[in-house]
């Protein structure tokens, strides 16, 4: 008897055995959910679809969060196969190299549309397909954010700003489809050695920060996250939606 018993969930995120969609996948899926993932572009394809495979998806569709065409695509493939959905994953975010580096007075106007379409409005468009096939199921939807939302973090700039409006996003969807019995929350992780996390410079010391002030002095793992998501995906949570929940070793809640 698992948690997710019968229950359906749509993956979005996952590059490779690192992503954090990747620990939350195999959360849910240890807890019975059956699960489909999307990927963007033929060589993340190569990676996603071997991992999706091992936890018997037979569901994986591409999927850029910018192109409408696309979403719809894979919104219809979900109908047919499933006819119901009860969770939506999205751990996804993009902005362009250049604007997380240097200063945020310099962010350009094309940026910061970019970081905002990928990573903000994104949770929307899905939402605005995903909510007629989750009425009536209890649905849940969870995304990721991150504190550069709330604080100013250094090179986090533009993706400061879209996951600000990606945690204000949350609070208007859990307005709106709470009233249809569908839940909204976010996860903000801490630091994470991800994909995500390549290249950016600092990032080191930001690990080495959370280790040495946070209160549980460690860093988090994509297994801490999963955890969360699977709270938050089952009815273990059912009085809960709106929320940013912090996964982040404690800490947020520091002062100097
Ligand atoms: P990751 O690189 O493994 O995942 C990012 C995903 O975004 C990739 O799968 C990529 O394909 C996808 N993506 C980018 N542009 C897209 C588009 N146009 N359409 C569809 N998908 C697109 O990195 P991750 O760290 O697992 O990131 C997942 C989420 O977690 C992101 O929202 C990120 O902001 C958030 N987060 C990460 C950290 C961290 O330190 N790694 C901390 C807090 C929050
Ligand atoms: C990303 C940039 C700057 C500082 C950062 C991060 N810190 C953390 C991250 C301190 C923890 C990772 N994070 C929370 C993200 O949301 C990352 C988003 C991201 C990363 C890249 C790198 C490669 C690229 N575009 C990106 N767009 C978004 O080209």
């Amino acid at each position: 008897m698992g948690l997710l018993d019968g229950k359906k969930g749509l993956i979005l995120g996952v590059a490779n055995e690192r992503s954090i969609a990747w620990g939350i996948a195999e959360a849910l899926k240890k807890e019975g959910a059956e699960l489909a993932f999307t990927y963007v572009g033929e060589n993340l394809e190569k990676r996603v679809r071997p991992l999706a495979e091992s936890v018997g998806a037979r569901l994986v569709l591409p999927c850029d969060v910018t192109v409408d065409d696309q979403i719809d695509t894979l919104f219809d493939a979900i109908r047919e196969e499933w006819g119901a959905l009860d969770i939506l994953v999205h751990s996804l975010a993009f902005a362009k190299k250049e604007e997380l580096k240097g200063e945020y007075v310099n962010t350009s106007r094309d940026g910061f549309r970019l970081a905002m379409d990928v990573s903000a409005y994104s949770l929307v468009a899905l939402c605005r397909r995903a909510y007629p096939l989750m009425e009536g199921r209890g649905g849940s939807v969870i995304t990721l954010t991150y504190l550069g939302s709330e604080r100013a973090i250094q090179n986090y700039n533009v993706m400061g700003v879209a996951k600000a409006a990606l945690e204000a996003s949350v609070r208007y969807l859990a307005s709106d489809l709470g009233p249809k019995g569908i839940r909204v929350n976010a996860i903000s992780a801490g630091p994470i050695k991800t994909l995500a996390a390549m290249g950016i410079s600092g990032f080191k010391e930001i690990l080495d920060m959370v280790e040495a002030k946070s209160p549980l002095r460690r860093n988090v793992t994509p297994e801490d996250v999963g955890g969360t998501a699977l709270y938050l995906a089952s009815p273990l949570s059912s009085g809960v939606t709106g929320e940013i929940i912090y996964v982040d070793s404690g800490f947020n809640i520091m002062g100097l």
